[in-house]
């Protein structure tokens, strides 16, 4: 194992919550409608421009080019907002250590996520110095469930694919993983089930456990 590809949003953070917050206060005010929980699960690691595809077509509703853009600018503004008071505090628990035990190891870590909101969240953590490479998500072409960013991450820690990790919290993360050939842990709940490694809180996660799944599951 050479190189730990890092999904943010729900693994770094838990920032996956106000995602759907906005969203859910986005179409309330436009639309004057609800939001099922199952969405959140269809939008987790899925693009801003995706997201609001998915949702829209979840309403039925149909809009201008300019209207989609404004509704996904609106979402973002809303989103930032309320990231105002991200601090160190907000690490997901395990994160920290992980991080540090992963250096010590000589492992290089990379940021693979969707947000275009990453750097500035890992600032707002106080993590940016951790990651030797953040993959900017608006160069990648399709999103997760393909491989791209995974891909991109591994290509610009100047690593095989294979001989990374990649960790994740999402269905379609898991899967663009998976697509990319790299080991994939995953973070949360039976929907998990075709991670290589799954774990059900980043609380446990650790170095010696990530290395035995590489190990064990890498396509070398
Ligand atoms: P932004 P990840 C993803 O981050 C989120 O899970 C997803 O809900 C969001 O739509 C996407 O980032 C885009 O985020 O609007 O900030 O560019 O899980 O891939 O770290
Ligand atoms: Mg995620």
């Amino acid at each position: 194992m050479k190189g730990a590809l890092f999904d943010l949003d729900g693994v770094i953070t838990d920032t996956a919550i106000y995602h759907f917050a906005a969203w859910r206060h986005l179409v309330k005010k436009h639309f004057n409608a609800e939001l099922p929980d199952e969405l959140e699960e269809k939008t987790k690691g899925v693009s801003r421009e995706d997201s609001l595809q998915i949702i829209l077509d979840y309403l039925d509703i149909k809009v201008s080019k300019e209207e989609f853009a404004a509704l996904a600018a609106e979402k973002n503004q809303l989103y930032v907002h309320t990231l105002k008071n991200l601090s160190q505090n907000d690490i997901l628990p395990g994160i920290s250590k992980l991080l540090i035990d992963l250096k010590q190891h000589d492992i290089k870590i990379a940021l693979a996520s969707a947000s275009k909101n990453g750097p500035f969240i890992l600032k707002k953590l106080g993590l940016t110095d951790f990651f030797d490479a953040i993959v900017d998500p608006a160069k990648i072409t399709s999103g997760k469930p393909a491989p791209d960013i995974f891909l991109a991450a591994a290509f610009a820690l100047a690593i095989s694919p294979y001989d990374c990790v990649g960790i994740e919290d999402s269905v379609a993360g898991v899967k663009a993983i998976n697509s990319a050939g790299s080991v994939s842990i995953g973070v949360g709940g039976d929907e998990l089930n075709h991670a290589d490694k799954r774990f059900n809180n980043t609380a446990d996660l650790n170095y010696q456990d990530i290395l035995k799944a590489w190990e064990t599951y890498n396509h070398n």
